[in-house]
């Protein structure tokens, strides 16, 4: 019959069509799932290649630079427990998350400098240069003297490393830049940022430890110290630095006080109109040293 064979053919195109329909939405869901789940994938994304020479940010960051703070206005520097460790995070974190971290900007640092910066009384600012271990070993012993690592900044930060990555989660945890990669890279401009503060904050007698066990010599003028520090000293407010050279007890002596390097540095100070005084192996210091090499015949002073 016409009726039945047309109603027929209509159901057969109607079951056609929902088939090539159903074909159609299975073929879409495998692209999409595909695309989703692939390894190709994953690597694409900036944060999850080594991309660049150093260490990737540190694990913890934000719980590691909040312990920090919260300790020190608690407990290092309670003068200071109007400080916001919260905000703190919070500026460090704006200066480079989602950012290209060869392409940061000093001025990206200011609202964290505005919050976190304080000054240091005169006359106890002691800079360093290669002396990383022995400068931060004489000043817990003595709390008379603040290197940076000593004050609020550079407390949080010591040691630690961080970089902004433009695709989620805006933090790179496998590699950050080196010196090497860009010099405009997040740790290297937060030091720069900070060593200047810590300058320009010093006053009255201010001290340096230097290592003359170096075979480049104990100054450099490409150094943080040598390169802005001395730079950014008001010699209005810092009549003098004393300078502290210190040799490894049982490394060679290289440098000395009349030796080119401190001369050089001692010039550059004069320039400035700032007075330079030199010792070898101030004894204090010395004594400390001696600590960990109690039979070395330097440290045998009533010899
Ligand atoms: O380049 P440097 O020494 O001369 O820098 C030391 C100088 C000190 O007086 C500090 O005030 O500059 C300041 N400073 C730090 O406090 C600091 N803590 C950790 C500069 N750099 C600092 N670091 C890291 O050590 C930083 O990553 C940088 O690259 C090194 C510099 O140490 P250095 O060459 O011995």
């Amino acid at each position: 019959m016409p009726f039945q064979n047309s109603s027929s053919r209509s159901r057969r195109h109607n079951l056609i069509v929902t088939g090539i329909m159903a074909l159609l939405v299975i073929l879409v869901v495998v692209v999409v799932l595909a695309a989703v789940l692939s390894p190709g994938r994953e690597e694409n994304t900036s944060s999850d290649v080594r991309q660049w020479s150093g260490n990737g940010t540190t694990k913890h960051l934000r719980e590691i630079i909040l312990g920090r703070c919260y300790n020190y206005i608690t407990t290092v520097n309670p003068e200071l427990k109007d400080k916001d460790c919260l905000n703190i995070w919070e500026e460090l974190q704006h200066a480079f998350i989602y950012k290209h971290p060869c392409n940061m900007q000093e001025e990206d640092y200011q609202p964290l400098k505005n919050l976190a910066s304080h000054s240091v009384p005169c006359s106890k600012s002691l800079f360093w240069s290669k002396t990383n271990d022995l400068v931060h070993r004489y000043t817990k012993a003595n709390r008379d003297f603040f290197t940076l690592e000593d004050t609020l900044l550079g407390y949080i930060a010591d040691r630690l490393t961080w970089c902004g990555s433009v695709t989620s989660p805006g933090i790179d945890y496998i590699s950050c830049p080196e010196w090497k990669d860009c010099d405009s890279n997040p740790v290297t401009l937060f030091w720069k940022m900070a060593s200047k503060m810590f300058a320009e904050t010093a006053c009255g007698t201010v001290q340096v430890m230097l290592n003359g066990s170096l075979e480049a010599g104990a100054f450099k003028n490409n150094s943080f110290f040598g390169g802005i520090e001395i730079f950014h000293l008001n010699p209005e407010k810092v009549s003098t630095m004393q300078i502290w050279l210190m040799n490894d007890v049982d490394g060679p002596q290289r440098d000395s006080c009349t030796g080119h390097s401190i001369t050089t540095l001692t010039n550059i100070l004069k320039s400035r109109k700032i007075n330079a005084t030199c010792e070898n192996n101030y004894r204090p210091v010395q004594f400390l040293q001696c600590a960990s090499y109690p039979d070395h015949s330097t440290c045998k002073f009533c010899s």
